[in-house]
């Protein structure tokens, strides 16, 4: 059995906007018991923009290789966190994460389509193509207790935001799983180089 990594490929949010997102995650732990937060430390808040699963380690090389030359033309742009949400619903909730509003979503899109491609032609297809862009904030802990129902919380925090940051490289993640939850660690980082096109007067 060849050597594998559970790899993803993220947008790393930088320390600035992470201690609001735990500054908010202080705030919301007294009505949201029984979740296992994410940190700035063992997992790093990120935006995922691909989950690959387990990769064969000789493959690390080309994947970072390919990831690297799709995301280089891009240019940086900025990206701003606003609201909250839950996976799969906020009656149901499992995951609890920010959201992302503004212009930025289009080059955001755009950089997620061409990276999930390169990791594809080099052989690591993302395992799900749909892209619902998010900052997990904590994961619900399952079998304690009915579904929690998360709306009146999603509603009063509809307008909380983190104000904005520059999106300017894509990070491949290895994912190690451990009793105390995964950590993750930066396995290569692409910087976004393109130009951002003129706009029109
Ligand atoms: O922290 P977020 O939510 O951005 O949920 C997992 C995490 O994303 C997601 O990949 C990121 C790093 O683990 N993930 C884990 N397993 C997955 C799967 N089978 C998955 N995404 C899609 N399919």
């Amino acid at each position: 059995m060849p050597d594998k990594t559970r790899t993803f490929l993220a947008i790393p949010v930088p320390d600035k906007i992470g201690e609001k997102l735990t500054r908010l995650q202080a705030q919301l732990a007294p009505d949201v018991p029984d979740v296992r937060w994410a940190s700035a430390t063992a997992t790093a808040f990120h935006l995922t923009l691909a989950f690959l699963g387990d990769v064969a380690d000789v493959d690390l090389v080309r994947l970072c290789r390919a990831v690297n030359d799709a995301a280089k033309p891009h240019a940086p742009f900025e990206l701003r966190l606003e609201g909250l949400g839950c996976f799969p619903d906020p009656r149901k909730a499992r995951v609890l994460w920010v959201g992302m509003t503004g212009p930025g979503l289009e080059p955001l899109a755009r950089l997620q389509k061409e990276v999930a491609a390169a990791a594809t032609q080099a052989g690591c297809p993302p395992e799900d193509n749909r892209f619902h862009p998010h900052i997990t904030l904590g994961r619900i802990k399952v079998g304690r207790g009915p579904a929690r129902d998360l709306s009146p919380i999603l509603r009063h925090h509809q307008t909380w935001s983190a104000g904005s940051f520059r999106v300017s490289e894509a990070v491949v993640f290895a994912s190690t799983l451990a009793p105390e939850g995964p950590i993750y660690a930066p396995l290569s980082t692409a910087r976004l180089e393109g130009e951002k096109p003129e706009t029109s007067p």
